[in-house]
């Protein structure tokens, strides 16, 4: 018997992919959460009905968030991320050997236990001395810090249910405080294809709180549409320019390269179109 997966991605389109094991569903105090085995990508990771990560093409999403942002940086020490309870941007910022303390602010514990159980490639990190992984409110906490972080990195799922707060202007304001003088910032924005007004939305919100920001690529061909947005606010460092090569040219890598780094910024004059202000 063959079962398919099906995420709805728009009312009228989807992706849908082959599965041969359920591994794991539940209703958690935030959202439905499902763990599945599929034959094209692997384990994957499912959050109301939308997918967040598979095993096969976790490492672009991965690696773009957080490789981007750090190595812009001259020295990033300190780092947030807010969501992101399967790990996967833990284990991509601590390759940085200049992060001395991340902490993890995600709102559901269950994906955090759950993605170690079912995902410990890409949870790996978690256990890390260096990883604090809190279950709280992100917004909570980011709003109670000040010059703390140098770097902010929002790991959210889409703008609906639990997340819509992590797209606010006020949340980018608490961001902007939280982060120290020359601090960085940068959120998933979904895609160019199918949010467009979203991105213009957040890209103009930003800018009025960030001197630099910048919008970034990266194809993801599990998330919808298959090219993915990155939204960068920036106090003084150009995000596109890498600000220690050999760090940067150092990481052990699938994705990112400092060539990548940089081009990932030439955007297809549909998407600057986006983000003109
Ligand atoms: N966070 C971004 C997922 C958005 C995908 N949207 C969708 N499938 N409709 C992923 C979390 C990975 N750490």
């Amino acid at each position: 018997m063959d079962l398919w997966f099906t995420e709805k991605q728009t009312q009228d389109f989807g992706i849908t992919a082959k599965t041969t094991r359920t591994l794991h569903t539940e209703r958690t105090q935030f959202q439905d959460l499902a763990i599945i085995e599929t034959v094209e990508w692997g384990r994957m990771l499912v959050l109301d009905g939308c997918v967040m990560t598979t095993l096969r093409d976790e490492f672009v999403y991965h690696e773009m968030i957080a490789h981007v942002p750090l190595s812009a940086h001259p020295n990033p020490e300190k780092i947030l991320v807010v969501g992101g309870g399967d790990g996967g941007v833990m284990r991509e910022l601590i390759k940085h050997h200049t992060v001395k303390q991340a902490v993890l602010a995600e709102i559901d514990g269950r994906v955090i236990e759950l993605s170690k159980q079912y995902l410990p490639e890409i949870a790996v990190a978690l256990n890390d001395p260096r990883v604090d992984v809190r279950v709280i409110d992100g917004i909570a906490h980011v709003s109670d810090r000040v010059a703390e972080y140098d770097v902010i990195i929002v790991d959210s799922t889409d703008p609906i249910g639990p997340a819509v707060g992590l797209f606010a202007k006020e949340f980018y304001q608490a961001i902007s405080r939280a982060l120290k003088p020359d601090g960085i910032f940068v959120a998933q924005s979904e895609s160019p294809f199918l949010h467009g007004d979203l991105i213009r939305r957040v890209q103009n919100d930003v800018a009025e709180i960030f001197p630099v920001t910048k919008l970034y690529l990266a194809s993801i061909p599990t998330y919808p549409s298959g090219l993915w947005s990155f939204t960068v606010g920036s106090k003084v460092y150009d995000p596109a320019v890498i600000a220690d090569p050999q760090r940067a040219g150092g990481l052990q890598t699938r994705c990112y390269t400092p060539e990548l780094h940089s081009a990932a910024f030439s955007l297809p004059r549909f998407v600057q179109e986006l983000v003109v202000r």
